[in-house]
């Protein structure tokens, strides 16, 4: 008998194990994703788009929160690394929202590989971008501190538990290089207290007597690895200890069609 052709929505949308699976645990990973030949055309999107957010950054507006230089680029926020007073990519920490740099970068919010999880996940065809950042933790780069994104996002939207993200691996990642971590469960609770320390950024960091640090997962995964996880789940990462960048795509969907995080303008996903 002739296989029916599938759709790739159908191709990529969760099963109800992986759908349990995340309801419970709070992520997902798919390893492997994404093919060698389809990261290396990802590095020259990610390069390419470096080199405009670079071109743009003496135009921008700086500024300092606990020692760590951000940079405003009309709507975009560029981070650098806390020591580095130059501006090279290798000091690049996160470049948000990076689909306005680059058209393919654009493009990859259409992915089905990314936006058929996302359809499953808040149980809706139509979607849009919420918001998309490059992590960029250069060799020697620091850690991500244990946070949640809903206290980020509370001020500027009212559906908080309704944007789900997704990490695209572009190295492979392990423990060495400071590979993503969430603590299992943790979004079970809802958003939980920052810590309460004076800093700039304190208040958005979780307050370590509010989950179980012995729940974290760490995720040794290949490049080219998808790691959905749920906006309310705490995580983090260590610094990266190789001599390579460790780098990743974290997009953001949010179900309708409604404006992003940062441009406040609509990038509805092709249905
Ligand atoms: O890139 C990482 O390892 C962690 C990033 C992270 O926690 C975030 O962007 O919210």
């Amino acid at each position: 008998m002739k296989k029916a052709l599938q759709h790739p929505a159908t191709t990529y949308a969760l099963s109800a194990r992986e759908m349990k699976q995340y309801q419970q645990d709070g992520y997902l990973v798919r390893q492997g994703a994404f093919s060698a030949a389809e990261l290396a055309a990802l590095h020259l999107a990610l390069d390419r788009a470096c080199d405009a957010a670079l071109q743009q950054a003496p135009t921008g507006r700086e500024y300092f929160l606990d020692g760590k230089r951000f940079v405003d680029v009309g709507r975009c926020t560029l981070q650098f690394e806390a020591a580095t007073a130059s501006v090279m990519q290798e000091n690049f920490r996160v470049i948000e929202p990076i689909n306005e740099f680059d058209n393919a970068l654009d493009q990859l919010a259409d992915d089905p590989r990314l936006a058929a999880p996302m359809r499953s996940i808040l149980n809706t065809t139509r979607l849009s971008l919420w918001t998309a950042k490059l992590n960029l933790k250069g060799p020697g780069g620091a850690g991500f501190g244990w946070h949640q994104d809903s206290p980020y996002w509370i001020h500027d939207c009212d559906h908080v538990d309704l944007l789900p993200n997704v990490m695209l691996t572009l190295d492979d990642q392990s423990t060495h290089n400071g590979c993503f971590e969430i603590i299992k469960g943790s979004h079970l609770d809802g958003m939980l207290p920052g810590t309460d320390n004076g800093t700039d950024l304190g208040g958005f960091y979780t307050d370590p007597t509010t989950f179980d640090v012995g729940n974290r997962v760490q995720f040794e995964v290949p490049a080219g690895s998808l790691i959905f996880f749920n906006p309310h789940c705490v995580h983090g990462s260590g610094a990266n200890n190789s001599c390579a960048s460790r780098r990743a795509l974290i997009y953001t969907f949010q179900p309708g069609h409604q404006n992003t995080l940062k441009t406040r303008t609509l990038r509805a996903l092709t249905d």
